[in-house]
């Protein structure tokens, strides 16, 4: 059975066309800075926002009635949903999907048959991915949404909530395993506070940190080799998130010993929550040798909270796709649209829509900062910021041959040669300029 009859495959039909189901900037076999588009960006689809979500929101109800979900057979509806995502990732050229076990299959009364139903459901997975091609970029277990997990999961009081969880991630590895997931996200979901007054912040951290421990542990035992990956989030749905941002989860995997063992899953709202730039979160990541796959929703710059909205902005998605660039490019990870259409975009060609403009957006921002990298528009002027360092006494600040006393020398002899103007209002003219014209 066909769900989307009306729509084919979309094409790509350049940057005139006025066809709303075609792209404009996203070509996907067109090679770009030495890789075809597609390898480039690596779009994904997130099972949870585009075949699970009906837009309710804290005010209302449903208002987005999908025909995959009309069975009253909870399983079945599960399996209606895997067919209608295949087909939907086929006609919109999508070649990856990332998903949590609560998306994929119905909870049951208990874990064993919770399991068993997650089996039978990802059997037909199977099955869909041998038929088209398309692949797993990432798995991850919902440790948040239950009420068990009200006062957290690895980090909840209740020692018998984290062996729940420790439980059901192991599944949810295991389940990304068999699929071929690239990669396996952590995004603690309720792992932090709402307030210090009933906290132990100490034995909380621990045993965050005990858990990621035991997931490292468990996938040398079976063989998983996919990336682990940590999505750092500042606040929503406790007031603090221990994973606040990249500086922050970088800190806590240091203590730990997990470094190794983990990269970032950059979200870019996530990143304007913490009050950072989604440029920043990925450029720290890229400095600290961890980067890793992208979340690539946009927040509402008007509100404080999570709106997981389809990324429009060229600005933002140039200056993603720069670091991205510099960062070597997508390994195991990609650009997951981890967004849903509005509460009002209630139609089934809305999804088509909202997924092709955030692939076109991003597909600009690609263009735009390939053409930023190979003419060295940045790097040059950093270069010459910086070429202080280069020699003389710069030289050996960096080379550790120099301390204070030789400083003080230094200073009372030279004192300073004038600074240079930083450039900022000119740089941000020729960006505007490369976004134009690229
Ligand atoms: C929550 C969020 C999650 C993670 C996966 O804000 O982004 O959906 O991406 O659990
Ligand atoms: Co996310």
């Amino acid at each position: 059975m066909a769900y989307f009859e009306q729509i084919g495959t979309i094409a790509y039909e350049g940057p005139k066309s006025k066809n709303p189901l075609s792209f404009k900037y996203y070509n996907p076999s067109e090679v770009v800075a030495g890789k075809q588009m597609k390898d480039h960006l690596r779009f994904a689809m997130s099972w949870w926002h585009t075949f699970t979500h009906r837009g309710n929101d804290p005010f209302g109800g449903p208002t987005i009635f999908r025909p995959w979900d009309e069975t009253a057979d909870d399983i079945a509806r599960a399996k209606a949903r895997v067919h209608a995502a295949f087909e939907f990732m086929e006609k919109a050229q999508i070649g990856y999907f990332c998903f949590h076990d609560a998306d994929i299959a119905p909870r049951q009364g208990n874990l064993l048959e919770t399991n068993r139903v997650l089996d039978e459901v990802v059997e037909v997975i199977r099955q869909e991915m041998a038929r088209t091609g398309i692949k797993c970029l990432w798995g991850t277990s919902n440790c948040f949404s239950d009420e068990k997990f009200v006062h957290g999961a690895s980090t909840s009081p209740n020692a018998s909530v984290f062996a729940y969880a420790a439980a059901q991630i192991k599944k949810a590895i295991e389940v990304t395993q068999l699929l071929g997931g690239e990669n396996y996200v952590f995004w603690g979901g309720r792992e932090g506070y709402e307030t210090l007054l009933n906290t132990n912040t100490s034995l909380e951290l621990d045993n965050f940190a005990r858990l990621l421990q035991m997931a490292v542990d468990y996938a040398k035992k079976i063989g998983f080799t996919g990336q682990f990956l940590i999505e750092p989030k500042p606040k929503e749905p406790t007031k603090h998130q221990y994973d606040f941002d990249t500086a922050t989860v970088l800190a806590f995997l240091r203590k730990y010993h997990l470094e190794p063992y983990f990269k970032m899953n950059i979200e870019a709202n996530h990143a304007t929550l913490a009050a950072h730039t989604f440029q920043h979160e990925l450029n720290m990541a890229r400095i600290n040798g961890v980067f890793g796959s992208v979340d690539a929703n946009t927040g509402d710059p008007m509100l404080g909270w999570d709106t997981d909205q389809f990324p429009t902005s060229i600005y933002d998605t140039t200056l993603a796709m720069y670091e991205v660039l510099l960062a070597g490019g997508f390994t195991t990870g990609g650009l997951n649209f981890d967004a849903k259409v509005r509460r009002g975009s209630f139609q089934e060609d809305d999804l088509f829509l909202a997924y092709i403009a955030g692939m076109d957006t991003f597909a600009k921002g690609l263009r735009v900062a390939a053409k930023l990298i190979e003419d060295g528009v940045f790097e040059q002027f950093i270069a010459k910021r910086y070429e202080s360092y280069a020699e003389g006494i710069g030289k050996d600040i960096i080379g550790g041959r120099v301390g204070f006393s030789e400083l003080e020398a230094y200073a009372l002899i030279h004192g300073v040669t004038p600074n240079t103007s930083g450039r900022q209002e000119y740089l941000e003219t020729v960006l505007n300029q490369y976004i134009l014209e690229s």
